[in-house]
């Protein structure tokens, strides 16, 4: 079967998380992301936080299927004709150096658009243009620059990053719908263009919530879904929520049977208003559908605590699993907790490709995140990461290169 981007050549100078990230998604879609390395080292996390020494590490072989790997000194001046020939092939070049890297290596807008005037460059930088530009950005740098980190956490406690990698792995999500969007653009003009993805814009996108609720606080000077209305204070910018839904309907997260042992019997309950009679007849509190303190979401607000300790009560006889059987019977919207460990051993995400078994000729089998993005036409099949180096001579022929040009070429250091 065919696959959506097939035909789409990419040139991966990516590195870390935040580009492989977006490449990958774009191998997966069909396209050939052909991925630039430094030889003898290449890109830094294939050695680190290792598991098995000397063999790439999960950090890359998870961010890196269904790539190929070319190994060319962008530096040394045969080298750079070698990423020139390249740069003709192509139709993307995705890069998450540090600001002005590329431009250093002698790769400008302008020079790549001599090159080839079709060719997108599409970038990951920390900030986008203002004072912090040129600053080298990582992960949780972009969650606190973004707004994640200081709304997030308990009302009492510091600011806390999160462990979904809104900063690096959201940030190529952005980016590979920015690239598709230029391709698509280009079928129309026939020019490539730029495209930029600054992390602290990612991270603000999908704080958006938390703006929306900056201005009502600074018009009402409140805001009833946080916990701290009624009996806390605001004070002049968005405040922690702690596990607060965030949307009208409050929601919070209750321990399990078995909390005492186990970090993850917790399942987050929402006292959704439609089904608050249903909730009340589940945790035997049936006269608090009529009590006038209870009965509507307004009379709710100012006791949320305790009703969650009521229901909590509830709860803890209960395992998350078997609340979660018991809630969803009455439509009562509700999660339970799952800890890597479960998600890993889930059937069901096996089954849907997104938990994927892949085999590696020097790691063996390890266990990896599928494509989250199905599409019916353009099926995924997850392949593993390449070794260093293991598609320079394939793809030096595929340009054009004879055995001995890339025996010299070797011989140079440039490849
Ligand atoms: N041949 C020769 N040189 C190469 C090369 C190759 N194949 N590939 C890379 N290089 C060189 C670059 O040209 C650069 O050289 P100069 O500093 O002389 O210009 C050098 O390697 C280092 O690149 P870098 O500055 O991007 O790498 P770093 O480790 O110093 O910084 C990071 C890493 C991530 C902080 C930085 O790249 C960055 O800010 N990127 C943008 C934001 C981003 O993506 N952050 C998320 C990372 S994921 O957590």
């Amino acid at each position: 079967m065919s696959k959506a981007l097939d035909g789409v050549r990419i040139l991966d100078f990516t590195h870390v998380q935040s580009g492989p990230t977006c490449t990958q998604l774009l191998a997966w879609f069909g396209a050939d992301v052909i991925k630039v390395e430094r030889a003898g080292a290449g890109d830094i996390t294939r050695e680190q936080l290792r598991d098995i020494p000397d063999v790439d590490s999960l950090y890359f072989t998870m961010l890196n299927h269904n790539k190929r790997s070319v190994t060319i000194d962008t530096k040394n001046p045969e080298g750079k004709l070698v990423l020139e020939a390249l740069i003709q092939k192509c139709d993307v070049l995705v890069e998450n150096f540090a600001p002005g890297a590329l431009d250093r290596m002698g790769f400008t807008w302008e020079r790549i658009q001599e090159l080839n005037p079709r060719m997108i460059v599409a970038s990951v930088k920390g900030f986008g243009p203002g004072p912090y530009e040129d600053c080298k950005v990582y992960e949780n740098v972009a969650q606190c620059a973004g707004g994640a980190a200081s709304t997030t956490g308990f009302d009492d406690g510091p600011p806390v990053v999160s462990g979904a990698q809104i900063g690096d792995s959201g940030t190529g999500l952005h980016l590979a719908l920015g690239i598709v969007t230029a391709l698509y653009q280009r079928t129309q003009t026939g020019r490539g263009q730029k495209v930029l993805a600054a992390m602290q814009d990612g991270v603000l996108n999908l704080c958006r919530v938390k703006l929306r609720d900056q201005q009502r606080l600074e018009r009402t000077g409140t805001m009833k879904e946080y916990p701290q209305y009624p009996n806390g204070t605001f004070g002049e910018a968005v405040p922690r929520a702690g596990n607060a839904s965030g949307g009208g309907q409050p929601g919070w997260i209750l321990k399990c049977k078995g909390w005492e042992t186990d970090p993850n019997a917790y399942i987050y309950f929402i006292t959704q208003a439609p089904v608050w009679a249903k909730i009340c007849n589940v945790i035997g509190k049936e006269e608090w559908a009529t009590d006038p303190n209870y009965a509507t979401p307004a009379a709710r607000l100012p006791h949320l605590k305790d009703i969650f300790a009521e229901i909590e009560r509830w709860t803890m006889t209960k395992t998350k699993f078997e609340a979660m059987q018991i809630l969803n019977k009455y439509d009562i919207p509700c999660g339970p907790i799952l800890s890597m460990k479960e998600i890993a051993e889930e059937p069901s995400l096996r089954k849907t490709g997104t938990i994927v078994e892949v085999d590696h000729p020097t790691r063996g089998k390890y266990l990896t995140v599928g494509n989250p993005i199905k599409l019916s036409d353009s099926p995924t099949e997850v392949k593993r990461s390449p070794l260093l180096g293991e598609h320079t001579d394939e793809v030096m022929t595929e340009l054009g290169y004879s055995p001995e040009q890339i025996s010299a070429l070797r011989t140079a250091g440039a490849i």
